[in-house]
This record gives structure tokens, sequence and C-alpha cells, in this order.
């Protein structure tokens, strides 16, 4: 426990400084044990905000008048968080891992797509139940700016609902439903650009000075090209470029930093006040009963010339002061990551070494994503086991978001290194995997397309449902009994070693059925150029109706999928604190992994091909596993040894444990 005692003799005067200064704020105002709370916090977590506070703004003349109105907000927000949540923080500070247990599974879906509205997406709580869901991503849903909005990640007004999807109101209620339900919700803040339509955009271009500082504005080219040297293109085709030309911006016109669409205006965190207010929102979205917040687009906060203006050291410095702020205020409420980046710079985000904790809880874990989908076009597990022995093996606190597809693209972020160590031509292992999920490719049972295409450079992402990429398209097309059978014991497999993991498995919407690739988009003129509409399908609930029949195609995949998240929920084997070892399997095909945990260990084995294989038997002894094995994922069977081989089916997954060591999922702690 730090306390104001054991701080750096500076940092501890401009506490007591504050303490002193700011304490009458909180008399009269506050209930004195909320007080007495409030301080508890700001002591134990003052150094985590004001080491980066004044690394990155301790410079500035106003720096002290700054920090005042930090305070003067934050105990605004603490005294109109509500009751419910405020015991909801303190039960969470006693459970610190609640999000690491093997009950958690999310779901993401638009809430228009999913149910028309947030009263209907309450409507259909019962049905994500039935599946298992614990924690539910509803994607961007505060007003965005009208006609292309990049899916809501340009967002005009972040203090209103998008008005065909409900008010506030509904949207607090769906999340008290939820936390009665014990789901988690999981909300977007787009902190590192507004549309160009929002207010603070709007008083930027009309020239008003305070607003100006808001945004990254040039009035030549000299420092746009400066920087484009160095810079990467996110959105090669539809928005070639990360500066935009507006015309008669405060005068003549200015060249405005748009990393993304050119309507979408980066936000200058050089500048505190654009600090503050992103503080003010996040306050706001907890004080609504947000539980995590999804920090979009975060390696992008902070620009420096000559790089490529991602991951700058300034972002984690930020990250923490974000996360040591909201901590005090409400921390019950967790912070996720969405950075698509190389496994050495993700970590970073989680937090490493001195600022374990002073990250996010959560990161997105594209490593994973990407390499699932690598090793089922190749049906080789070499590259996956050899990036799993070098990532972290245990991280503290905090757990990947583990998923198979979302609302973006598959980016084949593989590093050139890795490729190389395991004998692949770094670009033409990402050409044939375009090739491959494309459908481009001879032989290919996938259907997708491609996403991002740079003719300059060559390269290119994915877009596609997971079922489509997983071959039930074409086999459904094709009216392919045993294909069929194939793609949905492929959907299994990739959710089955997904599920198998420790974090948070993260479904999109419609996986749980198959939902095919939806192309009606291209005859959107909104949406028509871009291609990751193509996995953001309107949930089919006449499909979903034949769930429950397991001679349909949804019925088996539904059917299996909840049997998978049913045998989760029920073991701690698989809750996220465990030492993590990857296993070279001896057999190409068949990735495998172990799981120790204090109560027993669990082994992973997942067969990439589409035929038999085995492996030696004596494999299923790491971590001193003894006695007869059992297969969590099939109860009661025997599991299949035979003269010194473990034999697995074509694209089956095993969860293998003995009876001894299977715990059932209250024998973990928080
Ligand atoms: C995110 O993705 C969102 O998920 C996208 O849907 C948005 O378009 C985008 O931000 C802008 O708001 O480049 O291809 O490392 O990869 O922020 C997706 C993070 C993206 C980026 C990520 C971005």
């Amino acid at each position: 426990m730090h306390n104001v005692f054991c701080m750096a003799p500076e940092v501890r005067e401009a506490f007591t400084h504050v303490k002193e200064v700011e304490s009458y704020r909180l008399e009269g105002r506050l209930d004195p044990r909320d007080i007495d709370v409030f301080w508890l916090r700001f002591e134990r977590y003052f150094d985590d905000l004001y080491y980066p506070l004044s690394a990155l703004y301790g410079d500035r003349d106003d720096a002290l008048d700054k920090f005042g109105q930090l305070f003067g907000r934050m105990v605004e927000a603490y005294g109109q968080r509500p009751l419910d949540l405020k015991l909801l923080d303190l039960e969470r500070q006693f459970t610190p891992q609640w999000f690491q247990r093997s009950q958690m599974v999310g779901y993401t879906c638009y809430t228009d797509r999913f149910a028309g509205t947030l009263q209907g997406v309450r409507d259909k709580l019962p049905y994500l139940e039935e599946l298992g869901i614990t924690y539910l991503h509803l994607m961007p849903l505060l007003e965005p700016r009208e006609g292309p909005s990049d899916g809501g990640y340009a967002v005009k007004d972040y203090r209103k609902v998008r008005s065909d999807l409900g008010t506030l109101v509904d949207l607090i209620d769906l999340a008290d439903d939820l936390r009665r339900r014990g789901i988690s919700l999981c909300l977007d803040l787009v902190l590192n650009h507004v549309a160009r339509e929002h207010e603070w955009a709007v008083r930027a271009r009309a020239g008003e000075e305070r607003y100006l500082h808001y945004f990254h504005t040039f009035p030549d080219r000299s420092l746009p090209d400066a920087y484009e040297r160095t810079l990467p293109e996110i959105f090669p085709e539809e928005a070639p470029g990360n500066f935009t030309w507006v015309e008669g911006m405060a005068g003549e016109g200015r060249w405005v930093w748009t990393t993304f669409n050119a309507y979408q205006w980066d936000l200058n965190f050089t500048n505190p006040e654009v600090f503050l207010e992103i503080v003010e929102l996040m306050f706001f979205l907890a004080n609504l009963g947000v539980d995590v917040l999804r920090l979009d687009a975060a390696p992008f906060l902070w620009k420096r010339m000559g790089t490529d203006c991602q991951n700058q050291p300034e972002v984690f410095q930020l990250i923490q002061a974000f996360r040591a702020i909201v901590r005090i205020v409400a921390p019950g409420v967790i912070f996720k990551a969405e950075a698509i980046v190389p496994p050495d710079a993700l970590v970073q985000y989680l937090g490493v070494k001195s600022t374990v904790e002073k990250q996010c809880e959560l990161a997105y874990n594209n490593q994973r994503m990407v390499l699932l989908w690598s090793a089922l076009a190749t049906g080789h597990t070499t590259l996956f086991t050899h990036v799993m022995h070098r990532a972290p093996q245990l991280l503290i606190g905090c757990a990947p978001i583990n998923y198979l597809r979302n609302h973006d693209d598959i980016g084949w972020a593989m590093t050139d290194e890795d490729l190389r160590a395991v004998g692949e031509t770094p670009h033409l292992h990402r050409r044939f995997l375009n090739d491959f999920y494309s459908g481009r490719f001879e032989g290919s049972f996938a259907c997708g397309d491609l996403f991002g295409v740079n003719a300059s450079t060559g390269d290119a992402r994915v877009t596609g449902s997971t079922a489509s990429l997983a071959g039930l398209e074409l086999a459904l097309e094709q009216g392919d009994e045993a294909a069929i059978h194939r793609a949905i014991a492929r959907i299994l497999l990739l959710h089955g070693v997904t599920l198998g993991a420790g974090g948070i498995p993260l479904l999109h919407t419609g996986d749980e059925l198959g939902l095919l690739n939806d192309p009606s988009y291209r005859e959107d003129p909104l949406k028509a150029n871009d291609s990751r509409w193509l996995n953001r399908p309107t949930m089919d609930w006449e499909k979903a109706e034949r769930r429950h029949d397991r001679h349909t195609v949804e019925g088996r995949i539904f059917q299996g999928l909840v049997h998978q998240i049913r045998t989760r929920r029920r073991t701690s084997l698989l809750h996220g604190f465990a030492l993590l070892q990857p296993m070279w399997t001896g057999n190409d095909h068949v990735l495998g992994y172990g799981r120790k945990r204090p109560e027993g260990t669990l082994l992973v084995f997942a067969n990439f091909s589409g035929d038999d294989q085995a492996i030696e038997a004596e494999m299923t002894r790491w971590g001193g596993l003894e006695g007869e094995l059992v297969n969590l994922l099939i109860p009661g069977a025997r599991v299949p040894v035979d003269r010194g081989s473990l034999w697995i089916a074509p694209y089956e997954v095993m969860w293998l444990t003995t009876e001894e060591d299977r715990a059932p999922a209250e024998a973990c702690c928080g």
C-alpha cells in the first residue's frame, strides 16, 4: 500500500498542498464517510496521476491552475456518482480480479443492427444470457455526425445518444438492467478524434483561439509534409494522407491532422484543456453505469516528428494519468486499450515493470487472432507456437481480449522477425493469407474480401465473417454436406481455442449462429467504400429461432458454442490468472499449451488440419498431471490414447485435465 509517507518529497509536498487548498471543496458537499474514502483513494493513486501529469504539462505556467481544475472536477464527479455504483466500486476494489473469472464471456454488437434500439437490446438480454454472455460491448452509440461516420467513430456530441437508438435515460436503464443480471457494459470512448461537426471543431474552424489549440493545425504544408515522411496510411483507399485542408478555417484555411477519415479531427493532447475534456467524458460515461471504457485508437494520441506517431511514451503517461483519476472517482470502471500494434508495444498498454496496474486492464489480443487465422489457412501451428513462446507468460492485474472477428479488418500483423524465424518469407506469407481469405487462392475454402489495399506498398488486410472465412459460405453454396461439417468443425475449433484461454473471450454478432458475409453495404452509398461492413451483419432473428434444432447449421454452431461456454464457466482452470506454457507438440498440425493454476492444470490441444492427428501421449504429463485424463469438452468419454499416442480428430479441440485437477469455478476467489 502506498501512502503519503512513502512518496517522493516533491510529490508529498504537492499532495499536502492539494489537500490543504482543496479540502474545503469537499466539506459540506459530501457525506463524511465518502470524503474519507475519496481521500484514501486520492492518497493511494496520487503519485500515479502526479508524475505523468507533471511530465506532460508541468512546465506550463498554468499547470497548478489546471491541476486545481482537475481536482474540482474529480470531486464533482465523485459527488455525483450514484450510490449503487459506489457500492460496486467498493466490491470491485476487494475483488480486483473480477474481470478475470472464467465466467467472463463477451459479445459485441451494433445496437441498431442487433435489436433496433437500446430498449430492443434489453428485450434481447435473455438471448445473450442463454449464450452465457457476461460482458456486452455496444458499438458506438453516441451522436455521430450525419452522413458517413466511420460506423459511429466520428462523434458529434458525446453527451447524447444517437436519437434513433434511444435516449440517455434508456442507456442508464439498460446499464442498470445489465448490472442486475451480472453483465458488464463496455462503451467506446473515441478520444483520439472528434467529428468535424463537433462543437470544438466548429469553433476552431471559426477561428476561436481556445479551440484552435484543441487540434493540430498548420497554415501550410511544410510541417505536414515533414510528418508524412514517417507516417503510415491507415485508410489508404478512402482517406489517403494524414492531413486535410479545411478551406476558410481561421481565416484563409488550415491543414488539420486527420489520421483516419477527413471528417475525424485528431485532438491535441499537448493541450491540458483537451486532457480535462476527456476526463470529463470519462466521468460522464462512468456515472451512467458503464463498466469498461474502450479507448479507441489509443496508440495515436501523441505525435512526434520523425516517428510513425503511434505508441509514443506520452501515450502511456496519458493513460496512466487517466487510469489513476478514474480509479479515484470510479474504481469499478476499467479500461480496454484498442491498440492494434505489435506484441512488444501492446504489453505497454497493459502495464509493464514499474507501471504494472497503471495502464489498461484489458487490451485486444490482435496477435492471437491473426495467428489463429494463419494457422487455419496453412493447417500449421509452428508460427503460433513460436510467437506464444515469445509472449509474456504472466501479466498481473490485466487480461487480453481474445477474439476471432470484430467490426474491423484483419491485418496480418505478425512481425517479419517472427515469420523469418519459422522459415516464412514475410511478404509472401501475408500475400498468401490475403489471397486465401479473399478466396483468390486456388482451393481456398474461404469467402472474404480485401480492405485497405495500398496500391503503392501492396499491403492489404482482410474482411469477412467468421463463418464465411472458415468455409461455411462456400460449403452451403455448393450444398456439400461434408464441407459444411468441416466448416462447422473449423468454427468450433477457433472458438474452442479462444474460450480455452485466459482473458476475456469476445464474440462478434452472429458468430454464434454462423452468420455469413453481408454484402448489402455495397448498395448503401454511406458504406459502399468501406468493406469492413461485410462483417457488420444485421442480426438474423429467424436464424436464431433455429438455434435449438441440432439438425440445422445454426443449431449445431450455437449449441456447440454454448457447450464450450458452459464448460468454461464451470471450471476455474480458465481463470485469467495462470502460468501459460506453450508446447512444441511434435506434430505441426497440433497446437498445444498448458495452463497451470494453484488448484490444477489444464492442457489444450487443437488440431488445425482436416485429418486425424496424433501426438505423443507423454505430452499430457506436463505440469505434473497424473492418472487418467478427462476431456472437459466431452464429459464421460475416454480420452483416445492408443499405443502411446493421443489421437485428435480433424479440427478438434481438447481441454484436458484429470478428475483431481478438474476444479469447479467456486474454487477460485475474486
Ligand atoms: C478503430 O480502429 C476502430 O475500431 C475503427 O472501427 C475506427 O475506424 C478507427 O479506430 C477510427 O476511430 O485502424 O482499422 O491501433 O488499428 O484504432 C482499424 C489501433 C483501425 C487502430 C485502430 C483503428
